[in-house]
This record gives structure tokens, C-alpha cells and sequence, in this order.
């Protein structure tokens, strides 16, 4: 098991978000017809935001709506039909939603616009490569940043896949995007990292990503983490997407095992079950190892989480 720092996360207008005691899911929101996973079906901005607020009452701690698939092969977006998907969303959240909102974007335009429009946070699969403008942006709104892991574009995603050493090259990747959203202007202490997995990375790839997520801690930022559903839990069966839930549970727990602090994923009740046995596995294991597993990071104060045990249990 990896060590997991804790981080105080700021937010724009919203409490900061405390990390490393507790696992935080974050709900995926595509308004999109052609995700991998759940394309076409929250397309309709009504939908979408129900959407967004069923997660958030099935116990997620943060959304990423997104207007863009990124899956394999998929051809870029413009900016304006992102904007027209995503926008009215975020607007049907503003008032309604109590847990920070992040959009799923490469493009400045749209992070501007979302930023304006409730987001707090902004997640970014190119890791600042595809838009760097769109760290200013984030800089000047205060936001969070995500940069995760990729190369190449989506619609040639696996040309790029060739490592000697993934974990090593993919921590010393996001050491460059977080140096890029630095020289932006985003506070270090606002940038999140993600080793993206599935993105320009064949299976074993990106079990080796996972495997090797304790290299990220050198970086000294907080990693999310977004197995779910993705092909590289297909196995020897070739299951579809929505017949990857179990495996999906089983790369969270192996993620927060490995110092993940978000999961981003589809199902949000179930994960949130397996997150929080997985932290109880963490604290059992930071008790026994008295503490060389726990807190080395910046933010002060036990985030450990009190478990109560229910009366009803055997
Ligand atoms: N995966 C998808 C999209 N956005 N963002 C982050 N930070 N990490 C991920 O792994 C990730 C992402 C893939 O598509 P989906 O929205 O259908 O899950």
C-alpha cells in the first residue's frame, strides 16, 4: 500500500475541499451522443442536469460534466458545440447543485464559459497540451485543475503508446503539465494530476499506471483516478462498457490502495460503498504500520474517517 498525503484543495466561492482522509467520488456527467460508455444518453440539457443531481444524491462529492467524448477514435469537437452542450447544463445546476462542478474540457473557450457558469474546477485529459491558454483561464477564475496523462489526439490514441517504463514516464508527463499550469499562473496548490487511464494506453499499460500510481506522490499533488468502465476491465470475456462494473470496483479499491484521493466514475452509490471500504482497509493498514502510511502532506488536522459500526450488523 502507497502513501496518501492530505491536501487542502481551494475552490472559487466554495469551502476547499479536504483530501486524503476520506476517498471523494466524483460523478461523470457526458452530455455527449458518443461516449464510450453512456453516449446519447443525457444528451438533452433537462436530462443531463437530473442526471447530475441524481449523482449528487446517490453520494458524489464533486461532478465532471464534460461535452466531448474522448474515447478512441473520436473526432475533436468545436468549441461552440461543446458550449452548446455543456452550458445550458451548468446553467440548471446554479442554485440546485451543492457539490463542486467541474467541466471536462481541453479548450480555454469552453472552460471560461463553464467557469462562468457554476464550474469550480476544470479537468483537462491533455494535461495543458492541447490548449495552454486554458491554464490563464483557470488561473483567473481561482479554479482547481486537473491535468491528466495523455499523448496524441483521441482520434489517434494508440499511436503513441509505446513506453519502456510507464509509471515513470507518465509521473515525469504530468511533471511538465503541472509545470506548464504553474507558468500559466494556477497556484500549485490548485492542480490535481491523473495518470489517465485507457488514454493513450493498451490494457497492460494501464494496469502498469495503476500499479505504479505510488510514483506520482513524488509529485506532491493529488491524483484522481478514472478506471471507470473502460476497455483495459473488458478481460478474456471482451464484456461491454456496461458489464464492467465489478472490474470498475476493483480498480477503484487498487487505486485508493495506491493513493488515489477521487475516483471519477459512473456509478456513484456503488463506488461509494467500495471507496469506503477501501479507506477502512487503508486506516486498519495505517494503524498497523503506526502512522509510516499516513499524513506526510501540507494540510493539517486528522481526516481519517470516524467509522461507525451499525448496530444492525452480524
Ligand atoms: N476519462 C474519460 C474522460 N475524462 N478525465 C479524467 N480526469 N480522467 C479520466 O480517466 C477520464 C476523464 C473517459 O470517458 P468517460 O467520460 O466516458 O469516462
Amino acid at each position: 500500500m502507497q502513501v496518501r498525503r492530505r491536501y487542502t484543495l481551494p475552490l472559487p466561492g466554495a469551502s476547499p475541499l479536504a483530501l486524503g482522509g476520506r476517498t471523494l467520488v466524483m460523478g461523470v456527467v457526458n452530455v455527449t451522443p458518443d461516449s464510450f460508455s453512456d453516449g446519447g444518453r443525457w444528451q438533452d440539457s433537462g436530462r443531463a442536469a437530473d442526471h447530475a443531481l441524481d449523482l449528487e444524491a446517490a453520494g458524489a462529492d464533486l461532478l465532471d460534466v464534460g461535452g466531448e467524448s474522448t474515447r478512441p477514435g473520436a473526432e475533436a469537437v468545436p468549441a461552440a458545440e461543446e458550449l452548446r452542450r455543456v452550458v445550458p447544463v451548468l446553467k440548471r445546476l446554479v442554485g440546485q447543485i451543492r457539490v463542486p462542478v467541474s467541466v471536462d474540457t481541453c479548450k480555454a473557450e469552453v472552460a471560461r464559459a463553464a467557469l462562468d457558469n457554476g464550474a469550480v474546477m476544470v479537468n483537462d485529459v491533455s494535461g495543458l497540451r492541447h490548449d495552454p491558454a486554458l491554464a490563464g483561464v483557470a488561473a483567473e477564475a481561482g479554479a482547481a485543475l486537473v491535468v491528466m496523462h495523455s499523448r496524441g489526439r483521441s482520434r489517434d490514441m494508440y499511436r503513441d503508446a509505446c513506453y519502456r517504463a510507464v509509471a515513470a514516464e507518465v509521473a515525469r508527463e504530468l511533471r511538465a503539465s503541472i509545470a506548464a499550469a504553474v507558468e500559466g499562473g494556477v497556484e500549485r496548490s490548485r492542480v490535481l494530476i491523473d495518470p489517465g487511464l485507457g488514454f493513450a494506453k493498451r490494457a497492460g499499460q494501464s494496469y502498469d499506471a495503476l500499479a505504479g500510481l505510488g510514483r506520482l506522490a513524488a509529485l506532491d499533488r493529488p491524483i484522481l483516478v478514472g478506471p471507470s468502465r473502460k476497455s483495459f476491465l473488458a478481460g478474456r470475456a471482451d464484456r461491454g462498457p456496461a458489464d464492467r462494473d465489478w472490474g470498475t470496483a476493483a480498480a477503484v479499491t487498487a487505486a485508493i490502495l495506491e493513493g488515489a484521493h477521487i475516483v471519477r466514475v459512473h456509478r456513484v452509490r456503488e463506488m461509494r460503498q467500495v471507496a469506503e471500504v477501501a479507506d477502512r482497509c487503508r486506516a486498519a493498514h495505517e494503524a498497523r504500520e503506526g502512522g509510516r502510511l499516513a499524513d506526510t502532506g501540507t494540510a493539517a488536522g486528522s481526516q481519517v474517517p470516524a467509522f461507525v459500526e451499525s448496530p444492525r450488523s452480524v
